[in-house]
């Protein structure tokens, strides 16, 4: 089944007239990346002054998707809106909240019964304005959406970073906070600052036990979490068309932790395959009749230095299987040198258990050749040293696995298979013994691997590798074990070495049944009041946050002075208080509990310069705010990275927090916190984080004449009656600082909807 295939039609009608008119403008070859962005641009946009990377331009995405834990939030918004129903196809998926403890049945099961209060909301708000509703079980976003929605040339945008996965079937598929999702969904054009594009060559093509994964995690290590910012990456070559849609699509997924915009993959016939093993035999069909509109120009990738602001190439033929980690995604150490590097470390060597599936590598490809090593190990006499647990991505890919008997043998290696979920990804699961807090290492095929990440220990050691390294250093049990020269003993007392892996791209032939879990809205939407609980502690209402009130901040005390890594899971931890997504107060007790105090290198323990004694980070927040007084958080290089979740941002918010000054911020990050009217910047000069100490006071100044490029002045007031001067950058432009000065984006919205 197609969903909406009317607009998909629609849109490839429209298309070669755009593109025409885009190479008019521009007058040279395009990029794939610019075809699909300025075929997007809101009407009244004009192209051909567009600078990359400079300039902010106005999107009309096709559509938007959400995930459980972001749309509680992103729907709370979108109900003050005062719209009947949403302006462009949208879907709710439900995936973050089931924790894997038992097994798919039982912990389904479980999820249904705790998380009734949520699920029954979202499903009335879906219902009730036109939006597509996932049931739990149904699978994670990212492969619901690659199997359902995706199509070639289109835009999108979802509540989750990792939503460029999409890109492996040739879509712009940026992550955004939910005001964001909400713009879109009211009818308004999204404004994001017009990408770089970074163009990455493929040469050669892959072989043995090298797969789709360890192409980004190589390119994550050499871009680093940073190093993708701002850009799109726009992959070509004659590698890229030898790799399946599916393994396209770990590579864009994973592009998120190099903190990109999106990735891409130009339309060629895996996709088409793909699209036609997903019963989309007909968007196949119209993608193919333009191909020359859903790839980039032959004169870009002839001459990439050209046309692309920067070019990295990668030969996949001479391309080692990578294992990343501990601690961060960009720590790429080949599997050949991970025994040297871990014991230089002290990283514990042995591996507690490997876990297989999420959004980034749970397709049929990736289950049939993990699968494949399984086979190869049970037929070797070799028995899993590790505990391995098998998370399959939707439920299409959980029926097909099982018709066509990988489960059976993941299953006869004693795997467990957790629901169709994010699970162990996002800290819900329900590890045995992690609250002793004991070091350990484990092994996943997942994309990021923040401390406390996947199982709420902070001395697990997570690393990340492709399904098929996963299964075979789960029967090895040592991280240092390379397969590709390794041998290992059997219970027979031999040594036997592992085979390579065998896969398949796509099932031999497909279920029918897309929409397994799938609930339609109602018919022209219906009239149903949603009704929160007051004494819920899971939902609330929200109420607006005030405007700004038109003076400089005087006097603010230092929050917390965040040292090192600040990702969005140190700031809004996930785990256990993804409970608390709907309810913006109990979530606040979250706000930056698993950041570093640079003063005291503890986390959650921050002076109160009120009371002059040490407490959590919330608490003496909500002191402050309780004196009506206003705080600042600062913090280091790329400040909020990770997650899309825009409770990072309305945390602070909620919390009093008026500034937020660091050397560099993550991309949705920062949007997040200037749409919920938090001020964000970033030092001129970035050791003027050394400068401010624990008792400080600021003054920040120059509010009133706040414009595009102009710097702020900050005044930190020492204890001891010293003070420093500092200048802060900004990267706000008119629209935003309109959001700073009403108090959010959304207080625009609702003020100008008040009007009409
Ligand atoms: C993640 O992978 O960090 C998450 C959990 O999917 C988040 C979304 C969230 O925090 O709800 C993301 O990637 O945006
Ligand atoms: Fe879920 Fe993990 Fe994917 Fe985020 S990265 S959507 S938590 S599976």
């Amino acid at each position: 089944m197609s969903f909406d295939i009317d607009v998909i039609k629609s849109f490839y009608q429209s298309l070669p007239e755009k593109i025409q008119e885009i190479r008019k403008r521009l007058g040279r070859p395009l990029t794939l990346s610019e075809k699909i962005l300025f075929s997007h641009l809101a009407e009244g946009s004009q192209i051909a002054d567009i600078r990359r990377g400079t300039d902010y331009a106005a999107f009309k995405p096709d559509r938007v998707a959400m995930q459980d834990a972001t749309a509680q939030m992103a729907l709370l918004q979108f109900m003050v809106t005062g719209k009947e129903r949403v302006s462009v196809p949208s879907t709710v998926h439900c995936d973050h909240l089931i924790t894997g403890k038992s097994g798919a049945g039982p912990d389904l099961k479980s999820a249904l019964g705790t998380n009734n209060e949520v699920y029954e909301f979202l499903s009335s708000v879906c219902s009730k304005f036109d939006i597509g509703f996932w049931k739990p079980g149904a699978g994670i976003i990212h492969q619901v959406i690659l199997e359902n929605y995706a199509f070639p040339g289109g835009m999108m945008i979802g509540t989750d970073s990792h939503t460029p996965t999409a890109g492996g079937l040739g879509m712009i598929a940026p992550g955004v906070g939910g005001a964001d999702a909400v713009d879109v969904m009211t009818g308004m054009a999204w404004e994001l600052k017009f990408p770089e594009i970074i163009g990455v060559k493929l040469t050669g093509s892959l072989n043995g036990w090298t797969s789709a994964k360890d192409i980004i995690l190589k390119l994550t290590g050499m871009l680093t979490v940073k190093g993708g910012t701002g850009s799109v990456i726009e992959y070509f070559g004659e590698g890229a068309r030898s790799l399946s849609c599916t393994g396209k699509s770990t590579i864009c997924n994973m592009g998120a932790e190099t903190g990109a915009t999106c990735s891409l993959f130009g339309f060629d016939k895996a996709m088409a395959d793909f699209l036609t093993s997903t019963e989309r035999g007909e968007v196949a069909e119209l993608a193919s009749n333009q191909l020359d509109n859903l790839t980039g120009d032959a004169e870009v990738y002839a001459e990439p230095e050209k046309y692309f602001d920067q070019v990295i190439e990668i030969d996949l033929s001479s391309l080692e299987p990578y294992i990343n980690g501990p601690f961060t995604p960009d720590r790429a150490i080949p599997v050949s040198q991970m025994k040297e590097e871990a014991a230089k470390n002290g990283w514990p060597l042995k591996v507690e258990t490997g876990l297989i599936g999420s959004c980034t590598n749970s397709s049929y490809e990736d289950i049939s050749r993990a699968a494949s090593v399984v086979k190869n190990a049970i037929s070797q006499k070799l028995i899993p040293k590790a505990e391995l647990i098998v998370i399959p991505g939707s439920e299409r890919i959980r029926v097909i696995a099982e018709r066509d008997g990988f489960m059976d043998i993941f299953r006869e290696a004693g795997s467990e298979v957790f629901a169709n979920a994010c699970g162990p990804c996002i800290g819900q699961w329900d590890r045995k013994g992690s609250d002793k807090s004991e070091v350990n290492t484990v092994i996943h095929s997942f994309n990021r691997n923040f401390a406390k990440r996947t199982d709420g220990n902070p001395n697990t050691h997570a690393f990340v590798a492709s399904p098929e390294i996963v299964a075979a250093i789960a029967f090895s049990g040592n991280l240092a074990f390379n397969p590709l020269t390794d041998t290992l003993m059997n219970s027979e007392g031999r040594e036997v070495k592992l085979s390579e892996p065998e896969g398949i791209n796509l099932p031999p032939d497909t279920i029918s049944g897309a929409e397994t879990g799938y609930q339609e809205p109602a018919k022209n939407g219906n009239s149903n009041e949603i009704i929160i609980a007051a004494d819920s502690e899971r939902l609330q209402a929200l109420v607006p946050f005030n405007e700004w009130d038109g003076s400089d901040f005087s006097d603010l005390p230092l929050l917390i002075k965040a040292k090192g890594k600040c990702t969005t899971d140190h700031i809004s931890m996930a785990g256990f208080w993804l409970k608390y997504r709907g309810h913006l107060e109990n979530i606040s007790n979250n706000y930056m509990i698993g950041a570093v105090n640079f003063f005291n290198e503890k986390t959650n323990l921050v002076l109160n310069q009120l009371t002059k004694e040490y407490d959590h980070v919330p608490a003496v927040a909500r002191a402050y705010k309780s004196a009506g007084i206003g705080t600042v958080v600062a913090g280091e290089e790329n400040f909020g990275e990770g997650s899309s979740r825009e409770h990072a941002a309305m945390e602070p918010r909620y919390l009093n927090v008026k500034a937020v000054i660091v050397k560099s911020f993550a991309r949705i990050h920062e949007t997040n916190l200037k749409k919920q009217g938090v001020l964000t910047l970033t030092f001129s000069d970035k050791d003027d984080y050394d400068k401010i100490r624990e008792d400080d006071r600021f003054n920040i100044s120059g509010l009133k004449g706040f414009a595009p490029g102009k710097q702020l002045d900050i005044v930190l007031k020492h204890a001891d009656g010293s003070i420093d001067n500092l200048k802060a950058n900004h990267s706000y432009n008119e629209t935003q600082i309109a959001w700073f000065k009403a108090g959010s984006a959304l207080n625009i919205f609702r003020k100008s909807s008040k009007k009409s």
